[in-house]
């Protein structure tokens, strides 16, 4: 693969122990996404070309939790308590390699608000600051892996497609929650159709 260092970034979204076979909220496959994401981390690193590696990192009690009674609004999916900060399950896995990762990033730390994407909260105006981030680096090319397809990795896609990065989704080194059955199909067709590269 031909990558242009200079303007380029990786992000690694949401590798977490909960997210892998195992976990609260596991996704079939989950950590089979480190071993790419580290081959091409490794060389990004090598190149001094940035590395970002999300987390979701929820307080106890987070709105997205279905434990807390909350009725799910129009098209919202309440989820088991998941990546709640500092517990092993928020952990990275311990497949990713975080040496070459420049910057860890957190995201959905607020109670009543949660943030699928790495770009943008729910509400889709709660900058994470990550756009500041890279533009500040003059990155306008990102490639994007880690978990999952049809929730934080989609979100996180569409946004970086919305801020005018172009945008190369790894193939291989994503996988899906597949809840409602199809999202995962139905979000790579959307992110092609918004002009995601498939890789
Ligand atoms: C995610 C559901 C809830 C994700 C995070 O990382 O895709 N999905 N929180
Ligand atoms: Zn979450």
């Amino acid at each position: 693969m031909d990558i242009n260092f200079e303007k380029s970034a990786l992000l690694e979204i949401d590798v977490q122990n909960d997210f892998c076979p195992g976990g609260a909220l596991a996704v079939a496959d989950g950590d089979k996404v480190a071993a790419p994401l580290n081959g091409l981390a490794r060389r990004f690193a090598a190149a001094g070309a940035p590395v970002i590696a999300t987390q979701d990192w929820h307080p106890a009690g987070h709105c997205s939790f279905a434990s807390t009674g909350r009725a799910a609004g129009e098209g919202e999916v309440l989820w088991p308590d998941h990546c709640v900060q500092g517990t092993a399950g928020a952990d990275f896995h311990p497949g990713l390699d975080l040496r070459p990762v420049t910057l860890i990033l957190h995201k959905g730390f607020r109670p009543s608000l949660d943030s699928y994407s790495a770009f943008f909260e729910n509400d889709r105006k709660t900058a994470t600051g990550l756009a500041a981030y890279l533009k500040g680096l003059a990155v306008d090319t990102v490639y994007l892996g880690g978990l999952a397809t049809d929730y934080c990795v989609f979100f996180s896609a569409m946004d970086a497609v919305k801020l005018r990065f172009t945008v190369y989704l790894l193939r291989d080194a994503v996988r899906g929650v597949n809840y409602p059955e199809g999202s995962v199909e139905k979000a790579l067709s959307a992110m092609e159709s918004a002009g995601v590269i498939l890789l």
